[in-house]
């Protein structure tokens, strides 16, 4: 009897260590977030994580249609999403949204009007979760995680939004900024800030100081091209396979787009294996200009300890690519 009680909190324990992910995507220009978002499926398809929804920064009428297209092409036809309504996030045209209007990719959302207001979802889905259980995978400009911030006590919940993130949420896994040599440059200034550069500061400056935050920078990305050889050969499994068409219709065939998305889902759900290192823990800024600074904190330790940014050794990035690839590539389970 005593076994039993033991495999049962066991089993409790190991099943409230799985990441419960919520993927906040910029979904219009770049194709990375497509691939980000599969990954997000693919991993949850195998028990890795358990995926909670989807919401959207940037505004574009196709991006709630092409979200609910891919969740449905994954066997997530009703996975929440949740759109942005702030006149201020960035509007963006996209080479790739309109494979929402594909007859190849059937689904029920065909209206961003139709779809959650993102932090209502964001609000919703955290106050659902058990205390300190939530990933939150942030991979475009940080309106929704800035408006989180703000927020008010609802009918989801009476905590204000930084009390609210301090009580579920586990960390915030975020592609932005830069913290190393890259692009040509020692000082990049990275299109998730300056694209909205307002809302990344409010997150910088408001998020609290208890939930670690891991800052995958424009380097990282940079240093992990998406194989143009696996888009050519690794989707023949289905006759038309919406991340493959997204693919070619923003980088086409002879680009091997960088995972800079896929670099924050990957931290989020395997914190703990290595596939990157970590920097000493300190605080992130952002400047007038968009500019990400890092500083550890002083001896007396002094200015928080709340952020590390990835790195990666040559290993590191050798297993990292292929550990993006083979989660991309995986097939629907159903
Ligand atoms: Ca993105």
């Amino acid at each position: 009897m005593k076994s039993i009680v033991l495999l049962l909190l066991l089993g409790a324990s190991a099943f409230a260590e799985k990441p419960r992910i919520i993927f906040d995507t910029d979904i219009t220009g770049d194709v990375d977030d497509v691939l980000a978002l599969t990954m997000c499926h693919t991993l949850a398809d195998r028990g890795a994580c358990e995926f909670l929804g989807v919401t959207i920064s940037k505004d574009n009428p196709l991006t709630a249609s092409f979200v609910d297209a891919q969740n449905t092409f994954y066997g997530r036809p009703d996975l929440p999403i949740g759109v942005t309504r702030d006149a201020a996030a960035q509007k963006r045209p996209s080479s790739y949204l309109k494979l929402a209007h594909s007859p190849d990719y059937p689904h029920d959302l065909k209206k961003n009007e139709d779809a959650c207001e993102a932090v209502d979802l964001l609000r919703e889905l955290l106050a659902k979760q058990p205390d300190g259980s939530v990933s939150i995978i942030s991979v475009g400009i940080a309106s929704n995680m800035a408006n989180l911030l703000k927020s008010k006590a609802d009918a989801h919940s009476p905590l204000d939004g930084p009390a609210l993130i301090r009580k579920k949420v586990k960390m915030l896994s975020i592609m932005a900024g830069a913290f190393a040599f890259c692009n040509r440059t020692n000082y990049h200034l990275e299109a998730n800030v300056i694209n909205g550069i307002g809302f990344m500061q409010t997150v910088a400056k408001e998020w609290p100081e208890e939930v670690t935050v891991y800052w995958s920078g424009y380097e990282i990305g940079e240093a992990l091209p998406f194989p143009r050889a696996s888009i050519a050969q690794d989707f023949g499994y289905m006759p038309h396979h919406i991340v493959k068409e997204a693919y070619l219709l923003h980088s086409g065939p002879a680009h091997d787009r960088p995972c800079w998305d896929e670099s924050s889902v990957l931290q989020a759900v395997f914190p703990e294996r290595g596939f990157f290192g970590l920097s000493d823990a300190g605080r992130v800024s952002v400047g007038a200009d968009g500019f990400t600074k890092f500083t550890p904190p002083g001896k007396d330790a002094k200015g928080g300890k709340r952020d590390r940014f990835l790195t990666m050794t040559s290993v590191q990035q050798a297993r990292a690519l292929e550990a993006i690839v083979q989660t991309t590539v995986q097939p629907p389970k159903k």
